[in-house]
């Protein structure tokens, strides 16, 4: 069989890995992936071939292709998603586990063959900047090209990885199959993978991956949701780090200074956005850069500081929605050596989503390949579809992103999607309070993710499909992190989906976000005072630097307004999390609750001067 191994690999562990897996699975043939332009381009074109990629039009979308995926394989799949670790109360209530003796008994046999007519690629990639102490390296077999071409933009791929992980260095293991072999006389169909038969499955102890059945985004490519959240998550616990489901940013303010955020939001919920944000033009002096769009590393430096990475190296975005005025960072990111999937494309190479601009474009083909019928009133990108872009290719992207110590992490805020009750802007009043409005947080769910509009669906630190570990042990992992740091990073919660009775939303968003981020930079340096709610510190109206935006008091007022009746059901409610994992539950988290129902009690009872702070 063909097999390029390169002559310098003596990694035992790594070359019996392969071995394994090879003869387990079956392939034709097997590669080794070197991660140069030269191994990009020669499968771009394989795919081009197969016919899996549209080549687009070379002088509007350079370098870059579409493609559109099986109806059946278009998001992660958090039923099949199983995280075995030894014992099921390491899993907690939140996962779903298996034996994982019986689930590789399962895998084996279903990995059997899997990659019979195809390529394996072995995929040596890092998480992180080369040579970081914070970095970890993994080792992802896949039968897809789509899959190596997609980890070439997400990640940091090749021989520099395998000469980094030496002969014996430590690597998480990934196989990956789309579990759709090919018998020799059968022709390949644009976008393999097994329609009806999908596992994510982690085993933690082992630090190993194996995914079957899926080519799309989350469940293929392994290096992001599957290593960098759930298999770190549980590194992080035993090692004394934080790895979350967080962007990160970069606030240069007109004293030249530089603040670093990271921020939790649920999946959906416009993380790349603010990632990205671009503050409003009066804001003289004030930018936003980004170190990451969707996951940070952190962990605490020799001063007592949170240092974050960005374990990623490129974007997996959500298409629709973002245009020129919404994301004009994320547009000029993605206009070259990009991948689209599930887009929609037009018969001269040019891709369309719903969002891009106003007007659908006369002739395109929709994310099934059928010619987009305009009265059909379907979309014509799969709300979905998704582009991987180079993260070098971000005009934001922060000169500190390649750092291998890190930032330092001044906040954190996090953030929902409810039309109700939660409040534009405010601040824990300490790390515990932090922990528990995090762990509480929660997202109104859509029709189109969950099938019931409206209800909230707890989403706490938005790391619900994504903690490889009882996610009570996780709240207690966040508690003990705040005792053993000195000045640890302040704590905000922000919703900018807050609508009213009409059902309009009460907040500009996008680039207007940029007024409740100063307000946050200046609290951080105690330049600013704050009110002091039953909730939290929220501010005055006359310490947001208001600008042009005609925002008035009223309106300010309805969206901090903290309804008591209503925060007292938002309040009764956490007990619905809680009651899952009460076993395990951090005491605090009882007092604190009590606490905060006190507080809303006195302050319903008796009317207070305010308090600043
Ligand atoms: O549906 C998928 O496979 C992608 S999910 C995803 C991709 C990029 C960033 N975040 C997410 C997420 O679900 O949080
Ligand atoms: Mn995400």
């Amino acid at each position: 069989m063909i097999d390029n191994q390169p002559a310098f690999v003596k990694h035992d562990e790594l070359i019996k890995f392969v071995k394994e897996t090879a003869e387990l699975c079956t392939p034709s043939k097997i590669h080794w992936c070197d991660g140069t332009k030269q191994e990009y381009d020669s499968l771009c074109n394989l795919l081009v071939d197969a016919g899996t990629f549209t080549k687009l039009n070379q002088e509007r979308w350079p370098n870059s292709f579409a493609c559109n995926s099986d109806p059946s394989d278009v998001a992660r799949v958090e039923d099949k998603t199983f995280i075995c670790s030894r014992r099921k109360e390491d899993a907690g209530p939140t996962n779903n586990w298996v034996d994982p003796k019986e689930m590789k008994r399962k895998m084996k046999e279903l990995l059997k063959g899997s990659m019979k007519g195809r390529t394996l690629y072995v995929i040596p990639f890092c998480m992180g900047p080369l040579g970081s102490p914070l970095s970890k390296i993994g080792v992802q077999i896949t039968d897809s090209a789509y899959v190596v071409v997609n980890m070439h933009i997400m990640t940091r791929v090749g021989e520099k990885v395998l000469k980094m992980v030496g002969d014996d260095g430590e690597f998480v293991k990934c196989i990956h199959t789309l579990g759709a072999p090919l018998e020799s006389d059968q022709t390949d169909v644009k976008w393999p993978c097994n329609p009806n038969v999908k596992y994510i499955v982690h085993y933690p102890d082992d630090r190993a991956i194996v995914s079957y059945g899926s080519g799309y985004g989350g469940n293929a490519l392994l290096g992001k949701k599957c290593f960098a959240l759930r298999i770190a998550s549980v590194m992080a616990k035993e090692e004394g780090w934080l790895a979350e489901h967080m962007l990160i940013l970069g606030v240069e303010d007109p004293k030249g200074r530089k603040t670093y955020v990271a921020a939790a939001f649920p999946s959906a919920c416009g993380k790349t956005n603010f990632s990205m944000l671009i503050p409003p033009s009066e804001m003289k002096g004030w930018k936003v850069t980004t170190i990451g769009d969707d996951i940070a590393w952190i962990k605490p430096g020799k001063d007592g500081k949170l240092y974050a990475i960005n374990p990623e190296y490129g974007y997996f975005g959500v298409a629709p929605g973002t245009n020129k005025a919404t994301n004009p960072n994320a547009i000029e990111a993605l206009s070259k050596n990009s991948i689209f999937t599930n887009v929609g494309i037009t018969p001269d190479g040019d891709v369309w989503w719903e969002g891009l601009t106003d007007k659908v474009p006369e002739k395109i083909y929709n994310w099934r390949g059928e010619l987009h019928d305009h009265s059909s009133g379907n979309p014509v990108a799969h709300p979905n579809a998704r582009f991987t872009a180079p993260s070098y290719q971000c005009p934001s992207i922060d000169p500190e992103s390649e750092n291998p110590h890190g930032v330092p992490i001044s906040a954190f805020i996090f953030g929902g999607r409810r039309t109700t009750t939660i409040p534009l802007i405010y601040q824990a009043f300490n790390w515990n309070f932090g922990v528990y409005l995090a762990a509480t947080m929660g997202s109104e769910t859509t029709a189109a993710a969950f099938g019931e509009t409206g209800k909230v669906r707890r989403d706490p630190f938005a790391m619900l499909p994504f903690c490889g570990y009882h996610m009570a042990d996780y709240f207690n992992h966040w508690l003990q992190l705040g005792r053993t740091i000195p000045n640890p990073p302040r704590i905000f919660s922000v919703n900018w989906f807050r609508k009213n009775k009409d059902g309009k939303y009460l907040w500009p968003g996008y680039g207007e976000n940029m007024r409740m981020l100063k307000w946050i930079v200046e609290r951080i340096y105690g330049e600013v005072v704050s009110v002091e709610s039953p909730i939290g510190w929220v501010p005055q109206y006359e310490d947001i630097d208001w600008g042009t935006l005609d925002f008035s008091h009223e309106q300010f007022e309805e969206v901090m307004d903290i309804d008591r009746e209503a925060w007292k059901n938002e309040i009764l409610t956490h007990e619905e999390l809680f009651c899952r994992m009460y076993d395990k539950l951090p005491k605090e988290f009882f007092f604190m609750r009590e606490l905060l129902l006190s507080s809303l009690w006195r302050s319903t009872e008796h009317t207070l001067a305010p308090e600043t702070h």
